[in-house]
Order: structure tokens, then C-alpha cells, then sequence
């Protein structure tokens, strides 16, 4: 059974919600930040030598980077392929990778270059525009990925919701979402669906 080291206020909430979602039985160790420096406890590292989260345990599996875990545990509990294309149907399957891939590789890098600007109380002169205007530029490609659909591929819910939702949700949490309705509503969508309600209930987030 997955065990999954769950430190909380972060990215691991999506993965508990990602197993809800698809109704796999699993364990949950929680870890608490350090509430001055917020960064992981020591004990994380005894999992992985990264010490941080999400990390999942599946037998002699040790398992880091959202991404991955979601790629293992949709091949793993979603044999159905409801969440994700075949790679028999290869442009679609390339398609969903690259929106795997996306969140953590171009997204996540300018927002928490914003996060340590914010949290420093001062504007630095080379990061912050930098920052800004790459937020800009991806959150207009997300938005106009959506386009009118619900889902960042189109009709149906897919894996590749968990890792933009969580750039969303830190856009939400940084306050940065104002002239983006659009991600609003998805996130607004994201958040009603019964398996985020179950994450959020059971990861105490
Ligand atoms: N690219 C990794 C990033 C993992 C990561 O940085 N996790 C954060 C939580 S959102 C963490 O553990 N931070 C604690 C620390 O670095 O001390 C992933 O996608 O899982």
C-alpha cells in the first residue's frame, strides 16, 4: 500500500487528492513546518534525502516530484485510463505530458520567485519585474488553454489538472489571480469536486 509523506501547506495536498480521486487505499504520515523558517522538518529527510513533499512510499518504490507520483499512481490505479490518454493515441498523449510537465518545469519557478519578493517586504529591481511578467505570460496561456472548457484538457477532468491547479492555487494565495476570472472559476471548479473535499478533510490542510 502507498504511503504518502504529506508536510502541510504546499503541493502534497494535491496528491492526497489525486488518490481520492481515484479511490486508492493509502497511508498518510503528516509533517508540520517550522512556522519561523517554514521549510521541512528534519525527519523528512529519513524518507528521502531531498526532505521534502510530496514523497510516497509503495513497497521498495521511494517515489519524489508531484509530477512522477501522479504519472506511477495513474498508472498504477487508473488501469480504466479515465484520467489520462493511451500513448497508443500518441499526439494526445504528448499533448497531456507536456501539461504533466508544465506546471513544475516553467510555472512554479517565477511564482516562487514572487512568494520570497512578497515575503522580503521589499521589491527587488531585476527579479520582480522578471517574475511578474512571466506570470503574466503563463497565466494567460493557461487561461487561454481553458479557453471556455472545464478542465485544462477540455471536457474531462485529467491528471494533468493536479499540478496547474496547484500553480493556481498559489496564484490565489499570493493574490495575484485579480485580472484572471477564468482561473477562478477553474479553481472554484476544482475545489467543489467530492475528492478535493475529501483531501482537504483528511490532509487537515
Ligand atoms: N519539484 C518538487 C518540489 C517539492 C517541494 O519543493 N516541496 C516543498 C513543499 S510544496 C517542500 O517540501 N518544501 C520544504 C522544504 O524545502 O524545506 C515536486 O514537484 O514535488
Amino acid at each position: 500500500m502507498i504511503t504518502l509523506h504529506h508536510l502541510r501547506i504546499g503541493r502534497s495536498i494535491f496528491t492526497v487528492w489525486l488518490l481520492e480521486e481515484l479511490g486508492a487505499e493509502y497511508d498518510m504520515t503528516v509533517y508540520h513546518r517550522d512556522p519561523e523558517t517554514m521549510r521541512a522538518p528534519e525527519s523528512l529527510r529519513s524518507i528521502h534525502p531531498l526532505g521534502k513533499s510530496p514523497v510516497i512510499v509503495d513497497g521498495d518504490l521511494v517515489l519524489s516530484e508531484s509530477g512522477a507520483i501522479t504519472s506511477y499512481v495513474l498508472e498504477k490505479y487508473d488501469t480504466g485510463y479515465q484520467f489520462r490518454p493511451r500513448s497508443s493515441d500518441l499526439q494526445a498523449w504528448a499533448t497531456y505530458n507536456q501539461w504533466l510537465a508544465y506546471p513544475e518545469g516553467s510555472v512554479f519557478a517565477p511564482l516562487l520567485l514572487k512568494m520570497l519578493v512578497l515575503r522580503s517586504g521589499v521589491d527587488h529591481p531585476v527579479i520582480s519585474p522578471f517574475s511578474d511578467a512571466e506570470i503574466k505570460l503563463h497565466f494567460a496561456h493557461i487561461t487561454e488553454q481553458l479557453g471556455d472548457s472545464p478542465y485544462i484538457l477540455g471536457d474531462s477532468f485529467s491528471g494533468a489538472d493536479f499540478g496547474i491547479s496547484y500553480m493556481i492555487s498559489m496564484g490565489e494565495r499570493l493574490g495575484l489571480l485579480a485580472d484572471y476570472p477564468e482561473l477562478v472559476e477553474y479553481l472554484n471548479r476544482i475545489k467543489a469536486r467530492p475528492a478535493w473535499l475529501s483531501a482537504v478533510e483528511k490532509a487537515v490542510e
